[in-house]
């Protein structure tokens, strides 16, 4: 059970990282060596969505990713369409940065009948935008507002009030391609208030950038543009976070 697993990470202050794929944008070549460098590298999950899809490749690019490779496949779902059961998990997200109320409990309604039937792990996740420097697909579809950068205290007790309500895992995003990634400070704030698993992504492009969100506190990473464009990264992200051996 990857919920189980995270939990207990986090208990032990392992640290995870989680590559973060787009299937419009995974070209047959490109697909394999993300797979065979995420192997390497010892990446936790795929995390599997976007924010609008173009094309219907979600169920290819999950069948591919389960012929290759054992690691688990979580839905990112940007829409109730993202949704199959080649994958493993789903991220049940509530989007609590924001108000609107589809996306805190609309969809889900919609969606929870099919989930029930698909046999995947529902991960029930508080998913908080955070305002990384530029409007992002994200907050665009989303119709919702991220929270300021600087205001560490909002994320905090919005984070609190997630966990109050029985949410199992928070999700820091600065959304896909932030020219900002989460700061330190509300990573830091989040997790003094929080006891669940915590995942921070959006706009992590170097190593040092994830070395400086786990020392924060987040529990697990997720790359994906950055990797998207050198796929290579993957190890030197792993090797940031300590998952992987530094190999000379
Ligand atoms: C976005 O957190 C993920 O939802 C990853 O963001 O593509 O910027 O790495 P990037």
């Amino acid at each position: 059970m990857i919920l189980t697993s995270l939990a207990k990470a986090r208990a032990k202050g392992e640290k995870k990282l989680a590559v973060l794929l787009d299937p419009d944008k995974q070209s047959e070549g490109s697909l394999e060596r993300t797979i065979s460098l995420s192997i390497e590298a010892g990446v936790d999950f795929f995390f599997i969505g976007g924010s609008l899809l173009l094309h219907d490749r979600l169920e290819a690019c999950l069948v591919r990713l389960g012929a290759l490779s054992a690691i688990p496949r979580i839905l990112f779902p940007g829409n109730v369409l993202q949704v199959s059961r080649e994958a493993e998990a789903i991220l049940l997200l509530s989007l609590i940065s924001g108000r609107n109320p589809d996306l805190l409990i609309g969809q889900h309604v919609i969606a929870a009948p099919y989930l029930k039937e698909s046999g995947l792990e529902i991960l029930p996740t508080g998913y908080l935008l955070i305002d990384g420097g530029s409007p992002t697909s994200v907050s665009y579809m989303s119709n919702t507002i991220p929270i300021p950068a600087n205001k560490p205290d909002i994320a905090r007790c919005t984070a609190m009030a997630g966990e109050m309500l029985g949410l199992r895992l928070m999700y820091l995003d600065a959304g896909s391609g932030a020219r900002n990634p989460v700061p330190e400070a509300m990573i830091r704030a989040v997790r003094s208030e929080i006891g669940v698993p915590l995942i921070v992504g959006g706009g992590i492009r170097i190593p040092e950038q994830a070395m400086a969100a786990v020392s924060a506190g987040a529990d697990l990473i997720v790359i994906g543009n950055a990797v998207e464009q050198s796929p290579q990264l993957i190890l030197e992200m792993a090797e940031a976070i300590g998952i992987r051996r530094q190999v000379r």
